[in-house]
């Protein structure tokens, strides 16, 4: 499938120059990401898309829509539903909350895409790796939640969690009104402290650690999920939909979601889940 887009006609090269890294423009741009990134595991790049690709992309997203997996579900902040007797009830892995946003999944796109275009740009990933400061970034080899749209239609939200990917990517397309809302506890737990109580309180509705983004249209924002509880805010019922680009990426190559999961998100699996299930590829042991 021929690309029909370049990644400069959807970013403007003269303010973001990521064909140029030694580019004053572009140092400049990069140290400010590195700063919020360091700070909290989280940098916005306000406008990065261009207006005319924002409208692209949403259209692509829309022309789409029918392919969401929408499954409303009680989770826990590692995605499971069920209830684990080895923990007390009053206990993160047995808090469920509900999620109702849904996603549009990596096999509904095409390489003659504009969104499919910036995932796989290297210009992008490269400077994603530079702002991360770290040697690699590797899109997510999961063929399903690679590259996905995260769908919140009005009434929608998606409840507190830790992502399993180390870190993402996304790039706001369809802001609501009002409400879905990104919010977010900076590294509240690390691979040594799962953190159960802190983030209990967070669960139980005591918001002092939460920060909360205001994304934009045309927004990116790199993301350290696998460490920083975060969520979206509820989408009110009288606000349009709420479209956001979810690009994923992971520090090593070659890694795929788990079956549990990938069924939650999107009601079925390929046969590549079956097969990495068998020879998984994972970086710590955290609980997902
Ligand atoms: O839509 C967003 O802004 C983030 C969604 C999210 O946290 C996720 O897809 O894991
Ligand atoms: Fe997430």
């Amino acid at each position: 499938m021929s690309r029909q887009y370049r990644v400069d006609d959807l970013v403007d090269f003269v303010t973001f120059p990521l064909d140029q890294p030694e580019s004053i423009t572009y140092k400049n741009v990069l140290s400010d990401a590195r700063a919020q990134l360091q700070h909290d595991g989280c940098a916005v790049i306000k406008n990065l898309l261009r207006p005319t690709a924002i409208k692209i992309i949403s259209q692509e997203i829309v022309e789409r829509k029918s392919t969401t997996h929408f499954s409303t579900s009680s989770m826990n902040p590692y995605f499971h539903s069920t209830k684990t007797p080895d923990y007390p009830d009053h206990h993160p892995v047995n808090t469920f909350i509900e999620r109702s946003s849904g996603f549009i999944p990596g096999d509904s796109w095409d390489a003659s895409l504009a969104i499919d275009v910036l995932f796989r740009s290297d210009l992008l990933t490269n400077f994603i790796r530079d702002a991360l400061e770290t040697e690699a970034v590797h899109c997510y080899a999961d063929p399903l939640a690679g590259l996905t749209a995260n769908i919140l239609d009005p009434g929608q939200q998606f409840a507190w969690h830790f992502d399993t990917n180390e870190f993402a990517v996304t790039a706001m397309i369809d802001e609501a009104d009002e409400g879905g809302l990104f919010q977010y506890v900076p590294m509240i737990r690390n691979p040594d402290d799962e953190a159960f109580e802190k983030i209990q309180q967070v669960l139980d509705g005591n918001l002092e650690t939460v920060k909360t983004l205001e994304l934009c249209a045309g927004d990116l924002q790199i993301f350290r999920g696998r460490h920083s509880l975060h969520r979206v805010t509820r989408v009110p019922k009288t606000s349009k939909p709420r479209h956001a680009a979810i690009f994923a990426y992971t520090a090593e190559p070659g890694v795929i979601g788990r079956v549990e999961r990938t069924k939650q998100l999107f009601g079925r699996v390929l046969p590549a889940h079956e097969e990495a299930e068998r020879h998984r590829v994972r970086t710590d042991a955290l609980i997902d």
